[in-house]
């Protein structure tokens, strides 16, 4: 291997098609792929890592880490990747976005800077676990870029004098918790509440969502070493997080949750080093981040620099002026900010990953396969999930692929479902709609009209897809 051409990860990225011929990589490896497209067993899915690594992709397909794949692969290796790369911070002084970690070719942008993106949804279903590449970002800011040896975490309680630093060693030597969570952004299926009435916010589809183990140190426990007592749960309301991403002003990302979900033990609220057993991705908030089960992805605060316990909510524009929900009558003329209430927990909602919309599906005994997930926030259990094909006449209820083993109020994992559906033959296309219901009863509304808002948030209607039947 050592005779090959050295190639750079960017140079890999420009050959993602057949002119160019499809290159991809596997850990260190680069190979060209393009006369294997034809023979693979999987198809044209081969083609979703073109120009990028096969490795997340291996995580949902698991056949392929077997030695007799990968002896079919290392006969198209062309070369290696460029080992040095990671190391060299050739920083352009005059964009702050200039120092961005690497991101898989799949994660499709919806903005470049700040940098934000989801998967195709379909993948979502492939896996409870969602692998840390195919994981969607949602960046207010440019990615700060942290020395984790000299990070250090300040703990503040209000009206006290001394405050806790801890570096991230000292972090690690808290027992130390594994939780699996899925992290939902408050915009998630935005882009089927625009077809309403256009709103103001990033069009994301519905895999703003992921699910994953994270493991850290319990932030009970670390208020507790503070010097956070019983008796002074009376004084302090809320525990707010302060970031490292700064704005050209200088004012960092922040949020905060109320006082009760920080220090119940019941919570599970950590302060996270590692993301499906390696350390936190860049992109996800490296060296360290809040876990807040079930509360919506904002108030997960990546990159995180200061706790302060307060007996006020963050002033931070993102709790303030931003992840509110509002009246669909209410417009950028009339709307106060300071009259809604901040979203923490979101609603009960679903969707339908494959198959995708529009496209073309076989029918068999009369029945397809509809797959997708199901989530609620505050530790709801999901208790049924119902499909259905013609409209509503009749409901068939999903079956549970994979579901959180926790019961509510601490089930923070999202439901995978399945339902073989069945549809009538004449018909050449059809509509197919899924509700979930939690285990409060709540379920989801039938549209986006009356739940429309002008930020596009809390957009958990029923999920409604067209798709051609052959
Ligand atoms: C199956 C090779 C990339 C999706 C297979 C199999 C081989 C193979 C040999 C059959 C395995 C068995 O049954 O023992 C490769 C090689 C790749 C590659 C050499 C290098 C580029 C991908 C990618 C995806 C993918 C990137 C998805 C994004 C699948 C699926 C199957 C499969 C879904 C199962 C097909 C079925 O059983 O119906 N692949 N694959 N493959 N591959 Fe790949
Ligand atoms: N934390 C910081 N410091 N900066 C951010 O921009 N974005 C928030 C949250 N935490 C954000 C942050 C939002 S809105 C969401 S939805 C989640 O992070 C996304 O987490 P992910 O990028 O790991 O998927
Ligand atoms: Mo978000």
């Amino acid at each position: 291997d050592n005779n090959l051409p050295t190639y750079s990860t960017s140079e890999v990225s420009k050959h993602s098609n057949y002119k160019e011929r499809i290159w991809v990589t596997y850990k260190n490896g680069v190979y060209d792929v393009t006369d294997f497209i034809h023979e693979h067993p999987g198809g044209d899915q081969i083609l979703m890592a073109a120009g990028g690594a096969v490795d997340p992709f291996w995580m949902l397909y698991s056949v392929h880490l077997n030695p007799h794949v990968l002896n079919i692969l290392e006969k198209y290796r062309i070369g290696n990747l460029d080992p040095k790369e990671n190391n060299d911070n050739t920083s352009d002084m005059s964009d702050p976005y200039s120092n961005e970690p690497k991101r898989h070719v799949i994660l499709k942008p919806a903005c470049v800077k700040p940098f934000n993106a989801e998967s195709p949804e379909q993948l979502l279903v492939e896996n409870f676990i969602t692998p840390n590449e195919l994981f969607y970002v949602r960046n207010h800011l440019p990615v700060p870029d942290i020395d984790s040896t000299t990070y250090s975490l300040e703990i503040e309680i209000e009206g006290k004098s001394k405050t806790l630093t801890l570096t991230l060693d000292e972090l690690k030597k808290f027992p130390k918790y594994s939780v699996t969570a899925t992290v939902m952004c408050a915009g998630n299926r935005r882009s089927e509440m625009t077809k309403i009435k256009p709103v103001k916010g990033l069009n994301w589809g519905a895999a703003a969502v992921g699910n994953a183990t994270w493991s850290g140190a319990s932030l009970r426990e670390v208020l507790k070493k503070a010097g956070l007592n019983e008796k002074d749960l009376d004084k302090y309301k809320h525990v707010q997080f302060e970031a490292f991403d700064t704005d050209a002003t200088g004012s960092a990302y922040g949020a905060s949750i109320p006082i009760w979900k920080a220090v119940d033990r019941r919570g599970d609220v950590i302060l996270a080093y590692e993301m499906n057993g390696v350390p936190l991705p860049r992109d996800h908030g490296f060296p360290v981040r809040v876990i807040v089960p079930g509360v919506v992805g904002a108030r997960n605060v990546k990159w995180l620099g200061k706790i302060i316990v307060s007996s006020e909510e963050s002033q931070s524009h993102w709790q303030q002026n931003d992840y509110k929900g509002f009246s669909p009558s209410t417009d950028w003329d009339t709307v106060d900010y300071s009259k809604s209430p901040s979203i923490q927990e979101l609603p009960v909602t679903s969707a339908i990953c494959q198959p995708i919309p529009n496209s073309t599906v076989t029918v068999e005994n009369g029945q397809i396969t509809v797959r997708g997930y199901a989530w609620s926030g505050g530790g709801q259990d999901i208790v049924r999930v119902d499909v259905t094909s013609d409209g509503g006449k009749t409901w068939h209820v999903a079956n549970f692929e994979h579901r959180d083993p926790q019961n509510a109020p601490q089930h923070w994992s999202w439901t995978l479902w399945t339902c073989k559906l069945p549809v009538s033959k004449e018909d050449k296309k059809v509509e197919i709609w899924a509700k979930a219901v939690d285990s409060s009863y709540n379920t989801q509304p039938e549209s986006f009209e009356n739940i429309w808002n002008l930020r596009g948030v809390l957009n958990n209607a029923y999920h409604r897809i067209t798709v051609n039947l052959e």
